[in-house]
């Protein structure tokens, strides 16, 4: 027996959608999950043959290294060829490819196919020009400019392993992430533009690099922040990009890669430790990109797709650059924020750009529910035809308010499920086959076999989310530890299936409803934050002896940070003063992003005997319930301390 839906209403897509639809009809989607499980290397293997290689694969899957998973053993190719020459080659030239919106709002670039294409190849040489080579490590750190897409792809061009750090991560995040890769080169550019704000990333990034003896080069975009005196330091090791760029040739062929050489690192947070870098390879993330963008988003040729995301993230990655180029579709990319100049920014560029296709989180959808409808019925959104969201779960009113609002009652929504582990989309809506409910992220993509098991791997219809075969996109481990590879994915079920960390519900109509993280990962707005990461950030305070962070639901985030933090015996000081002092030490190590909402200090938490801190508890005040069990505790009346202070 399977669940009730916690939502019960059901959307099937329009029959004019279905009819011009990329896949059409339930039978259809059930005839190629089918054979693409049955047979997954006949399957993989005729999409990847739409495809442009240089040599092609011996064998598709081989999974004799199991659980690092190899496709398309022996094929060579590169990425970029498939994302670029293959469209110019094909009369696509001059055909748009981003369509770039600065914050500034006088401020836009559009760059066709044949102009990105050049753009890429003279970067490459850049790269190639300062010592960058097949296998070297490049991390970069800009705002969201076109350089950014064009610095990831010139690194794809060359062979070199792109490691992008978000442009809100702080300088020792850039320090960790630089030192774990050993990068040669950081790109980044002479500021960015936040809500009018000027962010000094060229500033950030020497901080970080300071003491970094693997950085070669530092590689400068000018952005034009140069109305004050900047960037502040100019050191020998930095380069201007604009300065080089015209030393170098205009060509530069595609470096042929093997499919299973690596072609990105993308740092992400854990239960545990510090953030990992999970590790992508070409040729089976090439393809699965390529065939996720192009049936989850039914797109077309005369699309204009939206993603919001930042390509600081897996969905900017896979969604921005790689799988949305490799379909040859116009995209906007901009690099503000939604309520910069006023709240209504997002609206005012989908009826400017004619947008078709639009993509962003279910936290941005929550703000705007909030800001108000004012915002959003003053823009002609008739161009949009199909809505994407990504990131969390989306609860079933903003799924109505998108429907309704921005939908027209008349876009199928693709609710997709996936991790930068997973490099695309695993369970999601096929638009021209699903009937949504929502708040479901429904059912697996083609060659997704996805099940919902207990503790000990029996199935279940409301436990842990699994995937049971091997797909395309798949992470090949974690940068420099093999051993938290296996133990973070591989050991929950005795290495059968993949573990992703989120708990789910499967429905009567075998639908799948994520519910949410089971490990101690916090999903703040659509970001993965480790709650390890912040307890050993606030256990540097010199007055800390210990702390315990938790996530709380919340009304626009999703999910927001608290921190229970134990004071010293005998240290004297001012609460205030602390938690002015530790927010400060939050934004220096993580970035912003990861503040808490609330620090609460107290002389103990709750334990249990053995000294394990009980964060179930700690939830339960958080959220005023009432107690669970509390007779493992060490001692209850830690407890009622602790609410009066939550209240305080
Ligand atoms: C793509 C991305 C992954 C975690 C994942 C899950 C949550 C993502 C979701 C979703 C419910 C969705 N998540 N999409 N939860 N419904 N449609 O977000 O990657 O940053 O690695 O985060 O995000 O908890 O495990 P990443």
């Amino acid at each position: 027996m399977s669940a009730p839906s916690p939502d019960t209403r059901k959307f099937p897509p329009t029959p004019e959608f279905v009819a011009q639809a990329n896949l059409s009809g339930v039978e259809a989607y059930k005839a190629a999950h089918k054979r693409s499980l049955d047979d997954p290397e006949g399957f993989w293997g005729d999409i990847a043959s739409e495809l442009t290689w240089m040599k092609p694969w011996d064998k598709v899957l081989d999974d004799s290294k199991a659980p690092v998973y190899e496709w398309f053993v022996g094929g060579k190719t590169n990425v970029t060829v498939n994302c670029l020459d293959r469209h110019v080659a094909n009369g696509l030239a001059d055909q748009p490819a981003i369509l770039w919106e600065g914050e500034p709002a006088d401020e836009t670039r559009v760059l066709t196919y044949g102009q990105l294409l050049a753009e890429v190849e003279r970067f490459a040489n850049v790269l190639k020009a300062l010592g960058v080579g097949k296998g070297d490590g490049v991390s970069i750190y800009l705002p969201m400019i076109p350089e950014l897409a064009i610095s990831v792809l010139a690194c794809a061009r060359i062979g070199a392993v792109h490691s992008v750090i978000f442009a809100g991560f702080s300088a020792e995040s850039i320090k960790d992430r630089v030192m774990d890769q050993k990068s040669k080169l950081v790109i980044t550019a002479d500021g960015g533009w936040r809500r009018g704000k000027a962010l000094m990333l060229k500033d950030i990034v020497d901080e970080g690099v300071a003491d970094c003896s693997s950085i070669e080069k530092v590689l400068v975009v000018q952005r034009h922040l140069d109305k004050e005196p900047f960037p502040h330091t100019w050191n020998d090791r930095d380069v201007w990009y604009h300065e080089i760029a015209p030393t170098v040739p205009a060509e530069c062929a595609p470096e042929e890669m093997d499919a299973e050489d690596m072609l990105f690192l993308l740092y992400t947070s854990g239960s545990t430790g510090k953030p990992k870098g999970v590790m992508h390879t070409t040729g089976g993330y090439m393809v699965y990109t390529y065939l996720t963008s192009k049936l989850t988003f039914d797109l077309k040729p005369g699309d204009v797709y939206w993603c919001t995301a930042d390509v600081g993230w897996i969905t900017g990655h896979s969604y921005i650059v790689y799988g949305i180029l490799q379909n040859g579709v116009a995209q906007v990319m901009y690099e503000g924020a939604p309520n910069s100049p006023d709240e209504s920014r997002f609206w005012q560029i989908v009826e400017k750009y004619k947008v078709s296709i639009f993509y962003t989180a279910p936290t941005a959808i929550r703000a705007f529910m909030k800001w108000g409808d004012q915002h959003v019925v003053k823009h002609d959104l008739s161009s949009l035809r199909l809505l994407g969201t990504v990131g969390e779960p989306i609860n079933p009113e903003a799924w109505m308010w998108y429907h309704r609002l921005i939908g027209a009652e008349k876009c199928p929504i693709v609710d997709t499920w996936w991790q930068t582990e997973t490099g695309g989309h695993m369970l999601t809506p096929l638009p021209g086959v699903t009937a949504t409910k929502p708040g479901s992220a429904t059912t697996p993509f083609l060659g997704i076999d996805a099940a919902v098991l207990d503790e000990d791997g029996n199935e279940t219809d409301r436990g842990i989310l699994a995937i049971r075969k091997p797909w395309p996109a798949m992470l090949r481990g974690v940068w420099g530890d093999e051993q938290r590879f296996k133990d973070t994915y591989w050991c929950k079920w005795g290495g059968k299936y993949y573990f992703p960390g989120d708990g789910a519900i499967k429905d009567e109509d075998g639908y799948f409803w994520i519910t949410g993280r089971v490990d101690d990962v916090v999903n703040v707005s659509g970001h993965r934050i480790g709650t390890a990461e912040l307890e050993s950030v606030f256990v540097e305070h010199p007055a800390v002896a210990e702390s315990a962070v938790i996530g709380v639901p919340h009304e626009i985030k999703g999910q927001g940070l608290v921190a229970f933090v134990i004071i010293r015996t005998g240290v004297e000081g001012e609460e205030a003063v602390w938690r002015k002092e530790l927010t400060a030490m939050v934004d220096s190590k993580i970035g912003k992003f990861a503040r808490p909402e609330k620090i609460v200090f107290s002389a103990d938490l709750p334990k249990t005997r053995s000294g394990k801190i009980m964060r179930r508890l700690l939830r339960d005040i958080a959220e005023d319930r009432p107690l669970g069990n509390v007779t493992t505790l060490a001692d209850p009346s830690v407890v009622d301390n602790l609410k009066e202070k939550f209240k305080a």
